[in-house]
């Protein structure tokens, strides 16, 4: 990929005069009388404008050359802020700072207005994310296809302790980074029936909507190459009733609109469970045929036969959300094209990928077969088919294996069926998935399943948000890490040179330092960067196991209590992350961290050596704040329940040590960074399946630790609770009777790993040792890495050259 010519030419004066450009003729005003908001806008335009020519030059080069593309599916993309990412990726964050500089307002500032993009949960829109940013990087010609949520993923506030929801609006103020493309739409019906002509069917949808597409430009690493996103919003077909409004219903004339637009209105707040929910249906239909609709627009004009749609289009399903896609495309060939039914069937197996993201049971997408039914009509019958097809195809197929198991579309199989590869995202899921979930699937498809473990970005997760980490890596091993990760390996030769050290751990501090600032600013407690910044962020659910880290957390402030002289480390408890709205062990999880922050830090005799702290509505910005600052990676979920994790990653690349069990690529990151290097501690997955068979092991387990009895009682008698004893009663019942994560289990041995956690810490020479070397054996977990083995073993697309 070459260097792009508009971007080598800029300068500071050709960015100030740009900038106050747009604030006058895009923004109209004054700069005397620009507000922040205006700056902001202004620099965006003015970045904006850098991004069109790469853009425009990807699409004419694919074109140009015939490209094969690759179309990523996602119900979710978890973005956040752009305006950095972009200066970050075109080089020209310094520049901007000195055009501003005497001029308006920091570039700094204006980051920070900037509302997070929050179109996603957690980890599979977060990862969605880092994956178009490689995509970009490498010049894999690619779309991303989403929904255009007016409402991302709510507000997070604390009443009480309690998690309040408020809805979020990052579309309130003007996106400069969304182009609204009226021309680009695609109808979407639901519904109606099927009428049967010979042998040809043809749907009569009873509903319809528009699709109207909105881009966003993807620019890469260097500005060398820009993909889009896609994001879809629904509109009418008929915008009002008049006859309606005319009769004076002023309300009812509106409804076709207000129907319309529920669809692409909210974010569903769950990330792991099937929200039974008509309306989620209809949007995942509504992304996944309006993405088809445009893929086919583009494939017909350049190659026109639909049999030769292997050869120029992957269409990649991130999780099942968008498995309808299999059933689409048959309809569109079928329907619409007329190829046979079979041959459909082996076209669209050819285009189609499935990443599966999780193992959780309650997380396996699944319709009744009469919702199916009703909302489209005529997928059921389709999927009806492809079931016939797959069991024809397949003659040794168990009985019980079908798509229509139990009534319902089984949507995890339907995906297995209709795609050529299948992925799992680390070493450890992708043989879970062999041998449990797809365990019959495998067996008739053995070469299916191939393993992609997980990456991150090093552009947002290293460059964007550890700028004193990022130039000490430059200084040591050059530039051009952000591009090819494994150049990192260049620092450990020097992790043995004090001088180096000391470099590292001023670039941690000075992390911290800031952290802990922004945590006084935001009325939180003030934290102090000698402790040990102990870090756990992700969205809350049991198997993550929160709850280990609090009851842990309450037993050394119950042991520093009762023998001060015992305590040798300052620790800042840091948690973040949202609960699902209607999730209530995980609410109460979140109230009981609130209550033991509140009674634990207001503690005289323990607060200089505990605290804990739990901002509220983490997102990734906030994410962007405390990965750098963090001295210790909480990765502690049950093994065999976290499919890979990407913040363990995050951690790890910014110089944080892991305390963690052996799941999801907590395997692999262990394996790079050295066990050694790597606090492990808890039941294998092996173990835990093992373990959770013996009826009474939560009374086993608690009979055996006097720490955790005690902790129990406290939490039972209402310490954490004053004036309302019960309060975790369904907490500490769960965990004696039906502790299904076996927190219980791995308690003793969590203690245990964090009091060798602290002995650690007390030698900071070797503890900063332990974190560089992490950072530099990182380069494995580049998302560029993950990218090139899509590419490679799924995609079928070459590498640019
Ligand atoms: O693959 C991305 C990410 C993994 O890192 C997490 O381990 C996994 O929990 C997450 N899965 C989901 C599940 N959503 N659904 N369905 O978010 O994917």
């Amino acid at each position: 990929l070459t260097t792009v010519p508009t971007l080598s030419g800029v300068s500071v004066p050709m960015l100030r005069a740009a900038i106050l450009g747009h604030l006058r003729t895009s923004l109209g005003k004054d700069p005397g009388h620009a507000s922040v908001y205006d700056w902001r806008m202004a620099v965006s335009h003015t970045l904006r404008d850098l991004i069109m020519e790469p853009w425009f030059a990807a699409t004419r080069r694919t074109y140009g050359e015939d490209r094969k593309r690759v179309y990523y599916l996602s119900m979710e993309f978890l973005i956040g802020r752009m305006l950095e990412d972009a200066a970050i990726n075109l080089g020209l964050h310094g520049m901007i700072d000195e055009a501003l500089a005497g001029m308006g307002p920091e570039l700094r500032t204006l980051i920070e207005d900037e509302p997070d993009a929050a179109l996603g949960n957690g980890g599979l829109g977060r990862l969605a994310a880092c994956f178009l940013d490689s995509m970009s990087t490498l010049g894999c010609p690619g779309y991303g296809y989403g929904i255009r949520y007016e409402h991302g993923i709510f507000r997070q506030r604390f009443e009480g302790g309690r998690q309040v929801e408020t809805p979020e609006d990052w579309l309130i103020r003007r996106a400069p980074w969304v182009f609204e493309r009226p021309e680009a739409v695609a109808t979407v019906g639901f519904r109606g029936h099927v009428e049967t002509q010979g042998a040809r069917a043809i749907w009569h949808p009873g509903e319809t909507v528009v699709a109207e597409a909105h881009d966003m430009p993807v620019v890469g690493w260097r500005g060398r190459w820009a993909n889009t996103l896609r994001l879809w919003a629904a509109r009418p077909t008929t915008l009002f009733d008049l006859a309606r409004f005319n009769a004076g219903d002023h309300t009812a004339a509106s409804e076709p609109e207000a129907l319309a637009r529920t669809l692409s209105r909210v974010l569903y707040p769950n990330d792991d469970t099937q929200a039974g929910k008509e309306l989620r249906l209809k949007q995942e239909y509504f992304l996944t045929a309006a993405s088809i609709a445009d893929i086919l627009r583009r494939f017909r004009g350049q190659h026109g036969d639909l049999r030769k749609l292997p050869a120029h289009v992957a269409i990649q399903m991130n999780d099942t959300h968008p498995a309808i896609a299999g059933p689409e495309l048959i309809r569109v060939m079928v329907d619409e094209e007329g190829l046979g039914f079979d041959e459909a069937c082996e076209v669209a197996v050819q285009v189609l990928g499935y990443t599966n993201h999780t193992l959780l049971p309650e997380a396996l997408e699944r319709w009744s077969t009469w919702t199916m039914g009703s909302v489209l009509p005529r997928h059921m019958q389709i999927i009806e088919r492809i079931d016939d097809w797959h069991r024809r195809m397949n003659p040794t197929r168990p009985a019980g294996l079908s798509i229509l198991a139990h009534d319902e579309v089984q949507m995890g199989t339907l995906a297995f069926v209709t795609a050529h590869r299948v992925n799992g995202v680390s070493a450890l899921h992708t043989d879970l998935m062999r041998k449990t979930v797809f365990h019959d699937l495998n067996a008739l498809h053995p070469d299916r399943i191939v393993n992609q473990t997980n990456g991150i970005t090093p552009r947002r997760w290293l460059a964007l948000a550890n700028p004193p980490l990022a130039r000490l890596v430059t200084d040591v091993v050059g530039d051009g890490w952000q591009a090819d990760l494994d150049r990192l390996k260049g620092l450990e030769p020097h992790v043995t040179d004090a001088g180096f050290l000391d470099r590292f751990a001023a670039a941690k501090r000075e992390n911290k330092m800031r952290l802990a600032d922004w945590i006084a600013a935001t009325g939180g407690a003030k934290v102090s960067p000698d402790a040990l910044f102990d870090v756990q962020v992700k969205r809350i659910h049991e198997y993550k196991r929160q709850l280990l880290n609090i009851l842990e957390a309450i037993a050394l402030w119950h042991q520093i209590r009762e023998d001060p002289a015992s305590a040798i480390v300052p620790r800042v408890k840091i948690f973040g992350g949202k609960s699902a709205p209607g999730y209530a062990t995980a609410k109460l999880i979140i109230r009981l961290i609130n209550d033991v922050a509140a009674k634990v830090n207001n503690d005289p005799v323990t607060r200089d050596w505990l605290q804990i702290v739990y901002p509220a509505n983490y997102n990734v910005s906030m994410a962007e704040r405390l990965v750098p600052a963090a001295d210790l990676s909480e990765q502690i979920s049950t093994a065999g329940t976290e499919a890979s994790g990407t913040g363990n990653m995050k951690f790890s690349l910014n110089g944080a040590l892991t305390i963690g069990t052996l799941d999801g690529a907590n395997v692999e990151i262990r394996e790079h960074v050295g066990a050694e290097n790597f606090f492990l501690f808890g039941l294998t997955a092996a173990e835990v399946v093992a373990r959770r068979a013996r009826i009474g092991h939560e009374k086993a387990a608690i009979g055996e630790s006097q720490r955790l009895r005690d902790v129990l009682m406290m939490l039972a008698e209402g310490m954490f609770s004053p004036g309302e004893e019960g309060r975790y009663h369904a907490l500490t019942d769960m965990l004696w009777h039906h502790d299904h994560y076996l927190v219980t289990a791995d308690f003793e041995a969590y203690y245990q790993a964090q009091r060798a956690v602290d002995r650690a810490y007390t030698d900071p020479a070797d503890w900063h040792r332990m974190a560089a070397l992490n950072t530099a054996r990182m380069g494995f977990f580049s998302s560029d890495r993950t990218i090139k083995g899509y590419m490679s073993d799924i995609w079928s697309i070459p590498p640019a050259i």
